[in-house]
């Protein structure tokens, strides 16, 4: 598969994916609450198609393409979304709590920024262990506002840590627009006063995202010391922050914000670059797979009543 197909195949997956949780979230049975990434697939995509199997990206509650994109198990994911003892958490985490260590695809949490620090300390061990192993701290706009982000910006500075903080940056935090929120001056510019080198994506372009993330990451495999990097790709959501449905009526942002996004939409953009046959073989291969997944959740059994109590600490793993 050429790089062009690989792209369009995680990305039209992501997409579906969610497309279809939407489709299915009236009927309850998905109980998780869902922050779905439809239009901002390119950034997760763009990253781990730069990264190998064992370098490590940690996500956010919006995890659902980080996680698929890294290569997380779509029946597990499926699984957990539907509350099932087969689910990557056991049923316990929901669409929240995505984790698949077999792809390094490390997890998400509802508490913005909390895993920012995570993917420091999982840094930290990849550099005292001496791989050549990254890692991706993936975060919103909104991270940018605690204090957490400027406390491992300045200990993976210190310890030159091989590690890439991305900014997901949609231009929002729930209802609050950026510059209700944040001083004035660039994202990158704040960073840029760590001494961090950065890089800005303007246009949420999978390709330009997926070369600055490959000459970080390359960078950071072959000089020890030359991490961390830091890359912030403006991007827009859809949909709204939690939820299957638009919320441009509650008036806290223009719709007119969103075609200029849709009209650079990697899925669409690489849709139109393949050939038709190779464009239908792929959808109809996703299509069946994810078909298959939400049947087999429906069917899958819930955790027992005894297991709220296991897989609390380590020794029940
Ligand atoms: C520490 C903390 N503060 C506040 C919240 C409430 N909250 C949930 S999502 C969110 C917005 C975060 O926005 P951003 O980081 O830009 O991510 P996006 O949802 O846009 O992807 C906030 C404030 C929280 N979950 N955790
Ligand atoms: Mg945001």
């Amino acid at each position: 598969m050429n790089k062009e197909e690989r792209f369009y195949r995680s990305l039209y997956r992501i997409r579906r994916v969610e497309e279809t949780v939407a489709r299915v979230y009236p009927d309850d049975k998905i109980r998780s609450p869902v922050h779905l990434s439809i239009g901002q697939e390119q950034v997760s995509v763009g990253i781990c198609e730069a990264l190998r199997r064992d370098d490590a990206i940690f996500g956010t509650y919006r995890s659902h393409a980080s996680y698929l994109a890294k290569g997380g198990d779509l029946q597990k994911m499926i699984d957990e979304l539907y509350g099932r003892d087969s689910g990557c958490c056991r049923g316990k985490g929901g669409s929240m709590h995505l984790v698949d260590p077999a792809v390094h695809a490390l997890g998400g949490s509802a508490i913005v920024s909390s895993t920012i620090p995570h993917a420091a300390g999982w840094a930290y061990g990849q550099k005292i262990r001496k791989t050549s192993n990254i890692a991706v701290a993936l975060f919103g706009d909104g991270a940018i506002e605690e204090g957490v982000f400027y406390e491992t910006l300045n200990f993976a500075l210190l310890k030159r840590l091989p590690l890439l903080f991305v900014c997901e940056n949609n231009f929002y935090a729930i209802h609050s627009p950026l510059a209700s929120r944040q001083a004035p001056g660039e994202i990158a510019e704040k960073v840029g006063a760590f001494g961090i080198e950065s890089q800005v994506i303007e246009d949420g372009d999978i390709f330009r995202i997926h070369d600055a993330v490959s000459t970080f990451a390359g960078r950071m495999r072959e000089d020890p010391a030359a991490g961390p990097f830091f890359l912030e790709c403006k991007i827009y959501r859809w949909k709204e922050h939690v939820g299957i449905g638009e919320d441009f009526q509650f008036g806290y942002r223009p719709e007119s914000e969103l075609s200029p996004w849709q009209e650079r939409d990697s899925l669409t953009r690489l849709a139109d670059t393949l050939p038709p046959e190779t464009r239908q073989r792929i959808e109809s291969e996703v299509d069946e797979e994810i078909a298959c997944a939400f049947a087999q959740a429906e069917k899958a059994p819930y955790p027992e009543d005894s297991a709220l109590t296991e897989h609390v600490f380590q020794n029940h793993v």
